[in-house]
């Protein structure tokens, strides 16, 4: 296992290597500048997520309207196992979901520990449009719902609830984060007026603990949106963005003037220098600035992110640190 003094170690290539990198990783991604409207979103499930949110881009829409409407589609898929339907429950066989959603004023709107709604993206932004708050929880936050016109179902698949149980059998019944089992969406949008939003919406890790909740629904670790500079998400374990504020150090790092993808690559590192056992985890952070670039970077490979705009729809793989360090 790698810690932070192997890190230290490594790091004494210092300023040389991240900028050697960090040229070759914005070149590698070969992304055109300054583009809009453009939306952004992390891994395979953001290709027909930004589909929809490019609809409303295309029509002269918001781009918080473009990232609610966008992540609705795999909140809505059972077969994206790790947001909304069909989403892995936690230990005890719940699925408890969490979102937030940020606009380019510096409104949002945040829901944790929801059960049996399957679109929390649109409780928070109903928390952000209609209420004084930032953030709903649980039962409450179930309420709040109800009273808004949702209506509550089972989001426990059948396969769902088949794969939960073979896991209790194989007695791996304790918290449980790796590197594959949660795939969050994260998606940052710039719309025609040149206005940033973001949204983020998850299951959270697979077999959490009852009660937990990750990065995804807090307000500069899982989201961040800063329309004078740019937007950032992320995905993977969420304590270590909670850790770190990730998604708020990614947008202060582009203020300070790094560009999205050397801004991702610097908020890794930071994870890495201050985190003994980060390289257990996988961590990806995704960003988005106010001309319309964008990059993104990781701990492990696997990581990638889908791009649309009008020179591109694509899914990119996103480079990651432990390559670098091989
Ligand atoms: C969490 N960050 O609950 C979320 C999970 C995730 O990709 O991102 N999956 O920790």
């Amino acid at each position: 296992m790698r810690n932070r003094r192997d890190f230290l170690k490594l790091s004494l290539l210092g300023s040389a290597l991240t900028s050697c990198f960090t040229s070759r990783t914005v070149l590698a991604a070969g992304q055109p500048k300054s583009q809009r409207p453009i939306v952004v979103s992390t891994w395979e499930h953001g290709m027909p997520a930004n589909l929809a949110a490019w609809k409303v881009l295309t029509e002269n829409g918001k781009s918080i309207d473009a990232v609610e409407a966008g992540v609705r589609v795999p909140e809505a898929d059972p077969d994206v196992r790790t947001v909304g339907i069909g989403g892995y429950p936690d230990r005890d066989g719940n699925v408890t979901l969490d979102a937030c959603i940020m606009d380019s004023n510096m409104n949002c709107g945040s829901v944790a520990y929801l059960q049996n709604i399957k679109h929390p993206i649109s409780v928070a932004r109903k928390v952000m449009d209609e209420t004084p708050h930032v953030m709903l929880v649980g039962k409450g936050a179930q309420e709040f719902a109800l009273q808004k016109g949702y209506q509550t179902e089972n989001l426990l698949t059948e396969k769902s609830r088949l794969e939960w149980q073979e896991w209790l059998k194989n007695g791996q019944a304790r918290q449980q984060i790796n590197i594959e089992n949660h795939d969050t969406i994260g998606m940052l949008a710039l719309d025609t007026f040149g206005n940033l939003s973001g949204a983020c919406t998850t299951s959270g890790a697979a077999y959490k603990l009852p009660g937990r909740v990750g990065d995804s629904p807090i307000i500069g670790a899982g989201l961040y949106v800063d329309n004078e500079i740019g937007a950032a998400t992320a995905t993977g374990m969420g304590e270590l963005m909670m850790k770190t504020v990730g998604c708020h150090l990614v947008v202060e790092l582009m203020r300070q003037g790094a560009s999205p993808q050397q801004a991702c690559e610097q908020a890794v590192q930071r994870i890495a220098r201050k985190l003994d056992g980060y390289a257990d985890y996988q961590v990806g952070f995704l960003a988005l600035n106010k001309q319309g670039d964008y990059g993104a970077y990781c701990i492990q490979p696997g990581f990638n992110y889908a791009v649309k705009s009008v020179q591109t729809e694509r899914l990119i793989n996103s480079d990651n640190l432990m390559e670098t360090l091989r």
